[in-house]
This record gives C-alpha cells, structure tokens and sequence, in this order.
C-alpha cells in the first residue's frame, strides 16, 4: 500500500485521541535549537568544557565560539547551568571584580544584581593566601544541591568553562 493510503487511514484516528492537541500544544513551545554538544535552556544555547583554562583565556575562548562566559540573569538559569556540571566539578562563569577590587561585573559589563547573587556562604572572601602572588577576582560555580554555589578564586586557576549564546530561533 502507499504512504498516502496508510497515513489516510491513520490520521483520522489519531485526531480522536485525546492527547493530540497536548502533544501538537508541546511540539510548538520548542521553537529554539542547538547544534551539538550546546545544550538548550529556554532561548539560549550552553556549553561546557572538558578542557581547562585560566579565567582571562576561557573568556576569550567563548567569545571565539561566538558566545561568551555565562551571565546569571535569573534563578531559573542558575538551576539549569548548576545542573550541567559534572558531579564534584567546577566551572568558570562569567563574572569578575579583576579591574575594581569588590565590583563585580559580568563579561557583558552589567553589574551584578543584589537580587541575582549565588555566593556560598563567606563567599566572596578575595582569598590570598601567604605565598600567593593573587588574591581572588573570578568566580567558579560549583556542582552541588544548593544554589548558593559561588565562590571566587584565583583567575590564573585552569577550570572548565560555562560559556552562552542565544539558541537559533526555528521560527525567525
Ligand atoms: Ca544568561
Ligand atoms: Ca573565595
């Protein structure tokens, strides 16, 4: 038998089922895209690094992907990216207080918001120890249950990146 006569049996049927406008209704709230490995959260697309690098490089290495260290604008974006890291693992995010000592910034100049910080707790503490030629300006998210996970470190440490850019929109 065709196609067509096959599907002409079976769509009418499949109109009577009662889950077929929540499946179409779904279908087409999922109107943004990721090539591989980026992983979609609402419009935006996330990747992380199985490679590690000082802070300043890891920046610069999203940019050249087109995308840039992730900015926290949201709890909800703080669960999800919480989320993508391996278990006992960190990651550089993309905040810094490296050009003013205690004003912290995102990699896309806002500055943080008092109602959008994640600090673990007697975080951030600039960190130096004796021997240390630095004190701490960026900051890492670690994997954890809590979503108070931020802590700032030295920006010369290598660590995985968490680097965002906008998800292709399907319906542009
Ligand atoms: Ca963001
Ligand atoms: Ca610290």
């Amino acid at each position: 038998e065709s196609e067509e006569a096959l599907l002409s049996l079976i769509i009418p049927r499949l109109e009577k089922l009662p889950f077929s406008l929540e499946v179409s209704q779904s279908a087409g709230e999922s109107n943004y895209s990721c090539e591989e490995p980026w992983r979609l959260f609402k419009d935006k697309c996330y990747f992380l690094s199985e490679d590690k690098m000082n802070w300043n490089r890891s920046r610069d290495n999203c940019t050249s992907m087109h995308s840039h260290l992730v900015v926290i604008d949201s709890q909800e974006e703080q669960n999800f990216t919480s989320g993508v890291l391996p278990p006992n693992d960190r990651a550089w995010i993309g905040l810094t207080d490296q050009e003013e000592k205690g004003r912290w910034r995102w990699v896309n100049n806002k500055a943080l918001q008092e109602n959008q910080k994640y600090w673990q707790p007697n975080q951030p503490d600039n960190f130096k120890g004796k021997d240390s030629l630095e004190a701490e300006h960026c900051v890492v998210m670690y994997k954890g249950t809590n979503l108070q996970n931020w802590n700032d470190a030295y920006c010369s440490a290598n660590r995985t990146r968490l680097c965002e850019r906008p998800a292709v929109d399907l319906n542009a």
